[in-house]
């Protein structure tokens, strides 16, 4: 049995639409699960929204509707989002689901019965907008003497009975965890923020409101719901099981475990030091690893509503395609900074790679095949630089897996373009259309390398753009079970020879794109 592999992505606040930076994080954790699922790994991959708290209930009493209206509607949003984004989530979670309060309610129950909560009364600042709680140290001040929080936003004064966690008892475990654990927190820049973070001491978080009631309730204390944070992190529990479902539980979610979280670089702390607290207080095993990723800014600016420059990522998508929107994603920003997004940046990076050199050598290669071989297959007969080609192709799978594993896309991709380009180069230099009337013999070589060359481009490519690799595999008749790493190296090609099947003339697989106004 393969080891399970347990990847989420944060759960998002369905008080709007979707944007980029939301879809950002799904194509990236989808990529990773993707290739885990290639490496053979039992993955359990899980995404959704988070939709109690004050954000949501402020939202819907300004529209005049119901909260649950609200997330019904805008989380069917995200749902489309990451279906037309061709996201291969397990299980995407509504936090408004029984299950799922169920499962808080029990985290809760096991975080009092360790005598971690007590009641008592808040008197401090919060941010609706970061459903967060700041201490005074914390804050700067805007315009007109506004509070404002380390993101920005507005923060109020806010006095409640409340209940409380004892956060202020995890600083040493803490600290002890990011040190036996030196990836606990990737990547090092955000794990040396939250070190100084806790350096700086921790106060008891309050963990219940009182003011408004949409969320979950706190078992045995009537007139509380809980925090927004404390039921949005347990969502990952959810989903594995917790807690009931014991070997459900023991697979996905077990001591040790391989467990992976995405999420955005503004929501760190949430996931470093008050999950880690939690789940030591409720005695369950913690995540392996908390990747906070950058954010994506529109032509280098920080995106907002009010300067209108949200981009809508399924509009990008319908225009550039799914691929090559994943595509420029993954290529273009390092994982971990920021990067930043346009449609001119979209346009060139997908014609220069996905059409001009990956489609174009594949379209070239294929519809000679088809035509001048009547789809036979040709037959190989190796020389040095056609195995040596191989053998390029070969290096870069293997790179292209160390960094996939290592949550690094771009520098897989970079290997498999460099994979692209030595293609490319062998084309030109060996001439096969030239071969044609001098040395047929040598043309099926050649070609038969390059049929290989591109179908191991088409498997190391598929978790950055799965629906144009699977088909162009489908084209070149390599079947679902022959589409791992493992297949690269073995004789699937004269074996492929052998069979009945024969090459039909190529569909081209990427357009290439044009902005508005350069039609003409
Ligand atoms: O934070 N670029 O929800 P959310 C890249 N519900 N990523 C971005 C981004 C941008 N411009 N803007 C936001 C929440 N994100 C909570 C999470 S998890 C238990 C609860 C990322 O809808 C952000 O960092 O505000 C986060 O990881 C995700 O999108 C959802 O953000």
């Amino acid at each position: 049995m393969s080891k399970p592999y347990t990847i989420t992505t944060a759960i998002s606040y369905p008080n709007g639409r979707p944007h980029i930076g939301h879809a950002y994080e799904v194509i990236a954790t989808d990529a990773i699960a993707r290739f885990q699922r290639m490496m053979g790994r039992d993955v359990f991959f899980q995404t959704g929204t988070d939709e109690h708290g004050l954000k949501m209930a402020q939202t819907a009493r300004n529209r005049g509707i119901e909260p649950r209206e609200l997330a019904d509607e805008m989380s069917g949003y995200f749902k489309t989002m990451n279906d037309g984004l061709n996201i291969s989530y397990d299980r995407f979670i509504r936090t408004s689901e029984p299950d799922h309060h169920h499962a808080s309610q029990a985290i809760w129950q096991a975080m009092e019965a360790n005598g971690d909560l007590y009641l008592g009364r808040y008197e401090g600042w919060y941010s609706v907008r970061d459903e967060a709680f700041y201490d005074e140290k914390e804050l700067t001040e805007g315009e007109g003497g506004q509070k404002l929080s380390p993101q920005g936003t507005p923060v109020e004064w806010t006095v409640e009975e409340s209940w409380f966690f004892r956060l202020s008892a995890y600083q040493q475990k803490l600290l002890d965890l990011y040190t036996s654990q030196p990836d606990f927190i990737q990547p090092d820049s955000r794990r040396n923020e939250i070190m100084r973070f806790i350096e700086g001491g921790l106060s008891d978080l309050s963990v219940s409101r009182t003011s408004f009631d949409w969320g979950v309730k706190v078992p045995g204390s009537d007139g509380h719901v809980m925090y927004v944070w404390v039921d949005a992190l347990t969502n990952y529990l959810t989903g594995c099981g917790y807690p009931d479902d014991a070997e459900r539980m023991a697979r996905y979610w077990p001591e040790g475990g391989d467990i992976t979280h995405i999420i955005g670089k503004d929501i760190v702390r949430f996931h470093t030091v008050y999950w880690p607290a939690f789940l030591m207080s409720a005695k369950l095993p913690l995540p392996k690893q908390v990747f906070g990723h950058g954010f994506l800014l529109n032509r280098g600016e920080k995106m907002s509503k009010s300067l209108g420059n949200v981009a809508d990522p399924m509009e990008l998508a319908d225009r550039f395609g799914v691929d090559q929107l994943r595509y420029f994603l993954l290529s273009e920003v390092t994982f971990g900074n920021d990067g930043s997004y346009s449609a001119e940046a979209i346009v060139a990076r997908a014609n220069s790679d996905l059409a001009n050199s990956f489609g174009n050598l594949a379209q070239r290669t294929l519809s000679f095949i088809a035509k001048n071989l009547e789809g036979r297959l040709p037959e190989p007969a190796a020389q040095d630089v056609d195995s040596d080609l191989l053998k390029t192709v070969a290096e870069a799978a293997r790179t292209f897996q160390n960094a996939m594993a290592d949550l690094a896309p771009s520098t897989a991709i970079e290997a498999w373009m460099r994979a692209v380009f030595a293609c490319n180069a062998y084309i030109d230099a060996q001439a096969p259309w030239t071969l044609r009337k001098t040395d047929p013999a040598r043309m099926e070589a050649v070609l038969a390398t390059l049929y290989e060359a591109i179908a191991h481009l088409a498997i190391i490519i598929q978790p950055i753009i799965p629906a144009s690799a699977s088909a162009l595999l489908d084209q070149m008749g390599i079947g679902e079970g022959a589409r791992s790493f493992a297949t690269i190296g073995t004789d699937w090609y004269a074996q492929l020879r052998a069979s009945e099947f024969t090459l039909g003339a190529p569909k081209p697989l990427f357009p290439r794109l044009e902005l508005p106004g350069e039609e003409a």
